[in-house]
């Protein structure tokens, strides 16, 4: 058996049925098995290609394999690839001037998944609450926006209003308090207290739909958690990183937040990594011991952060995720497809709401048919589908995915 499964080509129906077989039942994934990816490109085991409307969920905004990133990859893995942080390592220290002086942030503070640099805000927030803020001991509370995700650990779902992500993990993580999304009232009256440490907040929201708050309202964020001396937590995790047409969602509002999280794309897809930025006042309350990662700030993974936010520049990426998101956007909606509606989006961060009884099927089905067709998406919630493909995506390509959608209708 075990010549048999470390194999390296399975079929398709052999892969999956090892899946169903072996692994935890914790996705639906569409009946696609992938095998290679290049660019916005990727193609299945039977050599059918793809092109990627999800981009790992935005993990790899640089488009799969980029060579730059797969030579640091492969030089860094030969070198030199964890030492933990019980040694100095000779990246380190480069990599979070790099970052630093790129996002203009006092310090960062290297985590891995991006739920975890969620935990390290919330745990910094906390420590500068009592600290500096002058909090009564174990009152700080941390304010969320309905229809939040950012990620799966205890602390993540304490805070999800959404069922399927928190029912029967409890009991849940206390000090939190969650208040609608785009509402500023809301929010002057959570934070108002004197007891709250932060507000952590997306600026679009991901999971619950790609959801664009009014004009004005990060700045209003910003202006109430300065008024009331509350930290503003911007999750750009998925956001961030040139998706939205700017190197961060927050830029297109000119506010800078007081912690900044960053995930996914900032390895271009090659490994988990993310960072928590902010101020030496905030950062300064840690102090040896009190928090920490066996993976952060490894050396590989702070060599391919570098390369990844580099290439983001070199190659004008949030420039061009602002024209083909526009390209695509105008394309779609001028296609007057009935049942679809609520087409919306910033860059190459698109969404746009099924109505199945008239599209004649669900947005699990479309995505089915969308896959037929050459294109990989995903819904969300069953009633949205969401679009957001690598964003070296080039205008031939809107058009071939364009004519995609086209064919998966007919
Ligand atoms: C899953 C969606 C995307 C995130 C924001 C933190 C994290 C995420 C804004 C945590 C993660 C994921 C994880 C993935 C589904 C997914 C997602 F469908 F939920 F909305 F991206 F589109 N903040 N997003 O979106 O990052 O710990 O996963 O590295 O299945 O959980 P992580």
């Amino acid at each position: 058996m075990n010549a048999f499964i470390r194999q390296k080509n399975h079929t398709a129906q052999q892969s999956m049925a090892l899946e169903d077989q072996y692994g935890a039942h914790n996705y639906h994934p569409l009946p696609v098995v992938l095998t290679r990816g290049q660019g916005a490109w990727l193609w299945d085991v039977d050599g059918k290609r793809y092109l990627d409307f999800l981009a790992a969920y935005s993990a790899v905004n640089q488009g799969h394999c980029h060579p730059r990133l797969v030579a640091v990859m492969q030089e860094q893995a030969g070198r030199l690839t964890l030492t933990s942080r019980a040694f100095h390592n000779d990246l380190l220290g480069a990599y979070e001037a790099y970052i630093c002086d790129f996002f203009g942030y006092d310090r960062v503070l290297p985590m891995n998944t991006g739920v975890e640099a969620g935990e390290t805000a919330i745990k910094l927030a906390r420590k500068w609450a009592y600290e500096v803020k002058g909090v009564t001991p174990n009152k700080a509370r941390v304010v969320f926006a309905e229809g939040n995700f950012w990620g799966r650990t205890v602390a993540a779902i304490s805070s999800s209003t959404d069922p399927e992500s928190y029912s029967n993990f409890g009991p849940f993580v206390p000090g939190f308090e969650v208040i609608p999304y785009n509402n500023l009232e809301r929010l002057e009256a959570a934070i108002s207290d004197g007891d709250t440490a932060a507000f952590m907040v997306e600026p679009i929201q991901g999971e619950a739909g790609v959801i664009i708050p009014d004009e004005g309202y990060l700045a209003g964020v910003r202006a109430l958690c300065s008024k009331y001396q509350v930290l503003f937590i911007a999750d750009e995790i998925q956001t961030g990183l040139g998706r939205t047409g700017a190197m961060l969602a927050c830029d297109h509002d000119g506010v800078k937040p007081d912690i900044l999280l960053l995930g996914k794309a900032l390895s271009g897809g090659m490994m988990p990594v993310s960072a928590v930025l902010s101020s030496h006042e905030v950062m300064n309350t840690l102090m040896p011991g009190q928090h920490g990662s066996t993976f952060g700030g490894n050396p590989l993974a702070c060599a391919l952060a570098m390369e990844a936010l580099q290439i983001l520049k070199d190659e004008h990426l949030s420039e061009n995720a602002k024209a083909m998101g526009d390209l695509f956007r105008s394309g779609l909606s001028a296609m007057n497809i009935p049942g679809l509606s609520n087409l919306r989006g910033k860059g190459l961060m698109s969404a746009v709401d099924v109505d199945a009884g008239i599209l004649g099927m669900n947005a699990r089905t479309w995505c089915e048919r969308l896959m037929h067709a050459g294109l990989l998406c995903k819904q969300t919630h069953d009633l949205t589908v969401r679009m957001s493909p690598p964003l070296v995506l080039n205008s031939e390509q809107v058009h071939l995915a364009l004519d995609a959608i086209k064919t998966s209708l007919t």
